[in-house]
């Protein structure tokens, strides 16, 4: 207790804890904030911290075999423990802008063994999270993280449904006890720590099985994965760029009005969705003026084929007929049903030009029949194919691997449906909730006054609720 009292007065005094009105990501005003970024420049306190990380692995029982920490406040605190106590270390690298094909976790990595998380601060249990499904995918396990404080706003519930125990040095509540004991922090400040940390705990990943959890990874981290589509890390890159994951479903008939909303809307998407058999005046040249506004907003064409016949047809279909889809579109989307075919006879077309494609793994729409298994062989026909497939179009997250895109359509902010079994889902429920990644809007768009200034409500509707998804500490 003696050394937690010395250690919230040194916080308190260097900044590293500080009391008053601060901004979050998340846009919410916190009455308490940590930067604990600014240990490094105070030697003592810094040892002081990796100490007692380290104390507290020790009472906690905790076996492992070597330390990462959460980049960036923990670098300096895993390398102080390891160095001292002979422990091995592992590095996690943060990119943000190059997505080659660099290792994300730098060190001997030997399969099968424990890594032991070491962060700073765990709000909602994100970053630990993101670190932890990292270490996996290089075949590490990851039982245990220590960290200094914990915000105690449902990180740890967070982290045990993931299966990581979550074991603090401090808690939050703890640092204000001790900071009133010392005079440093008056009554008042404590009642409103308090309030809004009961206020704003953060709720956890869906608990039932059957859900999967929703990836914490954000847009740039699975970008960098190895292994991730071409298109994909493109689009991802879009995607963190333009700070959207809506997709605008440009459903007009006249081509005019399409090239029109595709100069409007440019600003506010990733993607745009077409539907070009129901232009009644499309030719190559809209294709082509499309493409320049496409490369001007810094946006991906998706043609909505839905193509659902045996390889060789779909593979005319694709490059064929009036519309030479594969010359234009990046982007169509395949129905599982007649069997790997007709990825097959896309990819032969697509993959040479650099294109991607969807498989539809769900549909939107009341009594769909791609539901359960059929759902779960959409699944694999997409990941035994991910040279050309990089995503689905479904209701959720259907598949565990990151590198895999989702985007759902039927989405309004009002959920709901039309006369014609469409069904809607909000951004926040989709993204936030399912742990898809793209919304695909189209009359919640296009019906209202202004389709402007309804792609940029529905821009950050969307990327709010990606926000919220992948947390990111305080
Ligand atoms: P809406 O106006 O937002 O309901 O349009 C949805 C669009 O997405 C429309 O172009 C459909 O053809 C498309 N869609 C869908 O709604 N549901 C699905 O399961 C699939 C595509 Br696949």
């Amino acid at each position: 207790m003696e050394a937690l009292g010395s250690l919230a007065a040194e916080l308190h005094r260097v900044e590293a804890l500080k009391f008053g009105r601060f901004q979050l990501k998340s846009g919410i005003f916190s009455p308490v904030y940590f930067d604990l970024r600014v240990i490094v420049s105070h030697p003592t306190l810094l040892t002081q911290v990796a100490d007692l990380l380290y104390q507290t692995s020790q009472d906690g029982g905790v076996r492992y075999d070597s330390i990462c920490g959460v980049p960036y406040t923990a670098l300096p605190l895993a390398s102080l423990i390891c160095a001292k106590h002979g422990v091995r270390m592992l590095l996690r690298r943060k990119e943000t802008k190059d997505y080659g094909t660099k290792k994300l976790i730098e060190g001997t990595i030997v399969p099968g063994e424990t890594c032991l998380i070491i962060e700073d601060v765990v709000t909602s249990g994100s970053s630990v999270l993101e670190t932890a499904e990292v270490l996996k995918k290089e075949g590490l396990q990851v039982t245990d993280a220590i960290v200094l404080v914990d915000r105690e706003q449902g990180g740890r519930e967070r982290l045990a449904e993931n299966g990581i125990r979550l074991h603090a040095v401090s808690t939050l509540t703890q640092l204000l006890d001790l900071l009133q004991n010392l005079g440093k922090v008056d009554t008042e400040m404590v009642e409103s720590v308090h309030r809004f940390v009961q206020e704003n705990k953060v709720t956890g990943p869906p608990s039932d099985p059957a859900k999967k959890p929703c990836t914490t990874l954000s847009y740039p981290s699975r970008a960098a994965l190895p292994g991730v589509h071409p298109l994909a890390r493109r689009l991802l890159a879009i995607m963190e760029k333009k700070r959207s994951n809506l997709c605008i479903s440009a459903d007009v008939t006249d081509s005019a009005r399409l090239l029109q909303l595709a100069a409007e809307l440019g600003p506010s998407i990733c993607m745009l969705k077409t539907h070009v058999d129901v232009l009644i005046d499309f030719t190559a040249d809209v294709a082509s003026r499309l493409r320049a506004l496409a490369h001007q907003h810094d946006f991906i064409i998706f043609e909505d084929r839905k193509f659902a016949d045996i390889g060789n047809t779909v593979k005319h279909q694709y490059e064929g007929g009036l519309y030479k889809i594969s010359s234009w579109s990046d982007v169509v989307n395949a129905h599982a049903v007649p069997g790997p075919g007709v990825v097959q006879g896309l990819q032969a077309v697509g993959e040479p030009l650099g294109r991607g494609c969807l498989v539809i793994a769900e549909m939107s729409s009341e009594g769909s029949l791609a539901t359960g298994d059929y759902t779960k062989e959409a699944v694999k026909l997409a990941e035994d194919h991910p040279t050309f497939v990089f995503g689905f179009i479904s209701g959720r997250k259907v598949s565990d691997k990151p590198e895999f895109l989702h985007l759902t359509p039927g989405v309004q902010m009002q959920p709901g449906g039309d006369n014609l079994g469409q069904q809607y889902q909000t951004p926040h429920e989709v993204i936030a909730n399912k742990g898809s990644d793209i919304i695909i809007v189209g009359r919640g768009i296009l019906s209202a006054i202004s389709p402007t200034k309804a792609a940029e409500m529905y821009r950050r509707a969307g990327w709010e609720a990606y926000l919220s998804r992948i947390g990111g500490g305080q």
